[in-house]
């Protein structure tokens, strides 16, 4: 069996180089809580793949399901012969999803697509053109969402033009803008109205919890004040929960803890345990605006994918992997803070449920941002980590937020070592001792 080193090499040789990866070690085989890589060490998992194996990997029931779904079909095309497993995970996104009103959903390969088709839903059913999204926030890849996503190094450099009637407007950021919600969608909103004008604003568009721009938690109000403009201006807003989906808040949505229902959400990620699906769900009347055959793809909704999705919907279901993400955060929060206290170069312990980070900045440094990040030491802490077996994610624009997205199902002692592996790894390299 080959090595990670042998796996390296040859990787070099036909691997596109723009497609990296954060640690060098190979899998072999993953599990619950735990990785396990070719050269037999086992290692801890806060990634969850970026907060999509919720229920863990290779979950005993998402594997059952995909099993007899590739026995019986694998693919048809939902647009040529339609099929059960289709309906159901839209009538589970119709129950699930915030928002006590008739929905419709249709389903897509990635996040980036389901994004996309948010957009294009918006823009026909409101018939006009302007996109508001927020600073820090990301969105995907792809042509238009690159446009929508805020950072320009790694997503953006060089791959423009980018699409346009894209208008990016203040995000609340309390560490930084230190305004109320109120106070930051006042600000907002005076930006879209002045600069975009309320009459062509198709849509706005926010993370109610920023993922990759650094698990940034807007202020109390500043989601709900944004709603409540968006409909009173014929907007359309559309919650991306594509990262906050699927219980990993302590909630089914990141929505539901400020009592928010979008017209539209689009999901992905954490929906089918691993398996690649997305979906645009929302308000019956905007979704059907689109013309039939408007809307689709070879490959959204396959059988596969949604055969696990409903099987990772019932295990969130059964194993209350809401409850369980608070659970993480009961047990993981003191620990975060009880760092933040030893460590002056934590500014911030902030997330919901099992979406937890630090924020890591210059010790008694204020600059324009306000604490000045440091991502340097970010970076030394997140590689200390790796050294040590966790699996361990940094993110935000300024790159400077260590950020914990553990399977929703990890054990107490995994979670416990994990945590335990943290604040070795902040004792062996953060830059300042406490
Ligand atoms: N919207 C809120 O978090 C994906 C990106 C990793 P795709 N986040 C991880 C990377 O560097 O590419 C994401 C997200 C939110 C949209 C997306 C895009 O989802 O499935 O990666 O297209």
């Amino acid at each position: 069996m080959p090595t990670s080193a042998d796996l390296h090499r040859r990787r070099g040789a036909v691997v596109a180089r723009g497609v990296s990866s954060m640690i060098g070690a190979y899998v072999d085989h993953a599990a619950g809580g735990t990785m396990t890589d070719v050269d037999g060490r086992e290692w801890i998992d806060f990634a969850a793949g970026i907060a999509v194996t919720n229920v863990g990997n290779s979950a005993p029931r998402v594997v059952e399901a995909v099993r007899a779904q590739v026995e019986r079909f694998t693919h048809t095309c939902f647009m040529i012969a339609p099929y059960e497993q289709y309906v159901q995970v839209c009538e589970r996104l119709a129950e699930l999803t915030p928002g006590d009103f008739e929905k419709r959903s249709a389903l897509f390969n990635s996040g980036a697509e389901a994004v996309e088709n948010a957009v294009k839903i918006a823009r026909y059913a409101t018939g006009r053109p302007a996109v508001v999204v927020f600073d820090h926030a990301y969105h995907g890849r792809t042509n238009l969402t690159m446009a929508l996503t805020a950072k320009v190094m790694p997503y953006k450099q060089g791959f423009g033009p980018f699409a346009g009637e894209i208008y990016r407007v203040p995000m609340s950021y309390p560490l930084r803008d230190g305004r109320s919600g109120a106070d930051a969608a006042a600000y907002a909103i005076a930006a879209i109205e002045k600069h975009v004008g309320a009459a062509n604003v198709a849509a706005v568009l926010i993370e109610p919890i920023q993922g990759e721009g650094g698990f940034v938690v807007p202020a109390a109000g500043f989601l709900p004040a944004l709603a409540a403009w968006s409909s009173a201006a014929g907007a359309v807003f559309i919650a991306d929960e594509i990262q906050t989906g699927f219980c990993r808040t302590g909630a089914w949505f990141a929505c539901e803890h400020e009592g928010v229902q979008p017209d539209l959400i689009t999901t992905a990620k954490g929906i089918a345990g691993g398996l690649p699906l997305a979906a645009v769900t929302g308000r019956a009347e905007i979704m059907d605006a689109v013309h039939p055959g408007g809307l689709g793809g070879t490959y959204g909704g396959n059988p596969v994918a949604c055969a696990a999705a409903l099987a990772t919907i019932e295990t969130l279901r059964e194993l209350d992997l809401a409850g369980a993400a608070r659970d993480i955060e009961a047990a993981a929060r003191p620990r975060l803070e009880a760092l933040a206290a030893k460590y002056p170069q934590i500014a911030e312990v902030r997330g919901r449920g099992a979406m937890l980070a630090v924020e890591v900045v210059e010790p008694g440094a204020t600059g324009p941002l306000g604490p000045v990040p440091d991502p340097v030491a970010a970076a030394a802490i997140a590689r200390a980590a790796h050294e040590s077996g966790l699996l361990l994610l940094t993110c935000g624009t300024y790159g400077n937020v260590i950020r914990l997205l553990p399977p929703l199902i990890i054990s107490g002692d995994q979670l416990d070592r994990g945590l335990t592996l943290l604040e070795q790894a902040f004792s062996t390299s953060a830059p300042f001792t406490p």
